[in-house]
């Protein structure tokens, strides 16, 4: 075998989550969730879009299968919406909505595709966050506990690879720190309360895991950059570091070893904004660790030594939030990280090219991130993410020359398999996503899949799926067991 092929049973995928695609929003008894609630808020999404319908996979996943049949994909990543299976998050369990995914998994299965479930995917119901405060309340774990159990029970037999959190790090800055994802506030320690309270369901689900599936694999995916130093003064390399400690260390360290990097929490300790952390978390958290490590790879970021001052007087959210262009609702990524702890400043990398919303393209980037992540906790690594958000033109004949995605990805698996060939155990790698979806603050402008979705911002059109070049040219390295990549 040669030393950098990818091994054979290697899950080729591609990923969604289910309020980007569902629709049904409160079909067959659901209940709302945090998102449908948010998206009602005047100016809170693009142009007010929200999943009511969104790709209304609901009703069409037969037909999304077929294509991923057709397509070839060893592997579909999928989340659960909490409220359709709990609609107040903690009461009745609601038959109809296990039914549904109970259904989605058999017809993945009978068409040869391997499920890989996600639990959470950013849509808490509502009622568990005007309850007890959603994520900030430990009362919602035995609620998140009850939720898992609940599919574990069901989906035990026929799911083998289960994700936990999707991007904790990305749902509790973007809902705590920029107010930009429900529930839309600005306060350090709230966001870090949260954090903690995430972990601690995120390590109840493994537990529980564990004793009622134990042949099958779960993990938490991880929204991974990999931070860089400016220069090579000493003083921005350890900037670095310290970016690294807080954006990266912060969550993974609890994730794998059950404990937080204790310089970490010195420094949150000092500003008054550290998480409260009993000995019997403690003993939870180092009791149950993952399986794998889920990672969604899109960019890292830069930064140098501390030399800004905070300007007085300006919040963070004023500070940080293009309010102009919708293009940039994303935090840009020098802002993405802990303005408030003057270890380290966030900074443009001069050598990178960057997407229409201001995301870095950074191949290279994905396997310093495989190889740092294998060092770090040597647990086996399932790409669950990765992929290029862009406006896709629909030409006359009814076609997307999408090569611009084509080459990002191209790029990213060429890495990856240096990675691979590095030494890293990369299970499985999933493409963000199968087919256009909603993107949680950008409507359908910016697109992922590949498979495209007729409809826009306001206008269902025909939710008609047509295949993108792109779709063609992963199926054949999916053919190729990624053989020919270069
Ligand atoms: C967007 C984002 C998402 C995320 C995904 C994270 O534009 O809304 O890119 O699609 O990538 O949900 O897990």
């Amino acid at each position: 075998k040669e030393i950098d092929s990818f091994p054979e049973d290697f899950l080729w995928g591609a990923a969604s989550a289910a309020y980007q695609i569902e629709g049904a929003w409160n079909e067959d008894g659901k209940g709302p969730s945090i998102w449908d609630e948010f998206s009602k808020i005047e100016g809170k999404t693009f142009e007010g879009t929200n999943g009511e319908v969104a790709v209304d996979h609901y009703h069409r996943y037969k037909e999304d299968i077929s294509y991923m049949k057709e397509m070839g994909l060893k592997a579909y990543r999928f989340s659960v919406a909490w409220s359709r299976v709990i609609p107040d998050g903690e009461g009745e369990i609601n038959e109809k909505g296990l039914d549904f995914y109970e259904n989605l998994v058999d017809e993945l299965i009978k068409n040869g595709i391997e499920p890989v479930l996600t639990l959470y995917h950013w849509d808490m119901p509502q009622a568990l966050q005007d309850k007890y405060g959603g994520w900030e309340s430990r009362e919602v774990i035995p609620a998140f506990e009850k939720y898992c159990e609940a599919l574990f029970l069901r989906l035990r037999d026929k799911v083998k690879y289960w994700v936990t959190m999707n991007e904790q790090n990305v749902f509790t800055s973007l809902g705590y720190r920029w107010a930009a994802h429900p529930p839309a506030v600005t306060d350090l320690k709230r966001m870090y309360a949260a954090n903690h309270v995430v972990n601690l369901a995120n390590a109840t689900a493994i537990s529980l895991f564990h004793q009622l599936v134990p042949k099958g694999l779960i993990g938490p995916s991880y929204g991974y950059g990999p931070i860089y130093p400016l220069t090579a003064d000493p003083s921005d390399v350890l900037a670095a570091e310290n970016a690294e400690a807080f954006n990266n260390d912060w969550t993974l360290d609890v994730y794998c070893r059950g404990t937080y990097p204790k310089f970490v929490m010195k420094q949150l300790e000092h500003l008054g904004i550290a998480p409260q952390v009993t000995a019997e978390d403690s003993r939870l958290l180092t009791s149950a660790t993952p399986d794998f490590l889920g990672i969604n790879y899109y960019h890292g970021g830069t930064v140098q030594q501390n030399r800004i001052e905070k300007p007085e007087n300006q919040s963070s959210t004023e500070k940080n939030f293009s309010k102009t262009d919708p293009y940039l609702m994303q935090p840009k990524e020098e802002q993405a990280m802990s303005p408030e702890v003057p270890m380290f400043n966030g900074i443009e990398n001069p050598y990178l090219e960057k997407t229409k919303w201001g995301w870095e393209i950074d191949p290279v980037g994905f396997r310093v991130a495989l190889r740092r992540i294998q060092s770090r906790y040597d647990l086996p690594v399932f790409v669950t993410e990765n992929g290029l958000g862009a406006i896709d033109v629909l030409t006359e004949d009814k076609k997307i020359h999408d090569d611009y995605r084509i080459d990002y990805l191209n790029e990213h698996l060429v890495e990856m398999k240096k990675a691979i060939a590095d030494g890293v155990e990369v299970i499985g790698y999933c493409a963000w996503s199968f087919t256009d979806l909603l993107s949680w603050l950008n409507g359908y402008k910016k697109r992922y899949g590949f498979v495209y979705v007729d409809r826009d911002e306001h206008d269902e059109k025909t939710l008609e799926r047509i295949p993108k070049d792109s779709f063609y040219w992963y199926q054949q390295v999916i053919k190729e067991n990624g053989e020919n990549l270069s």
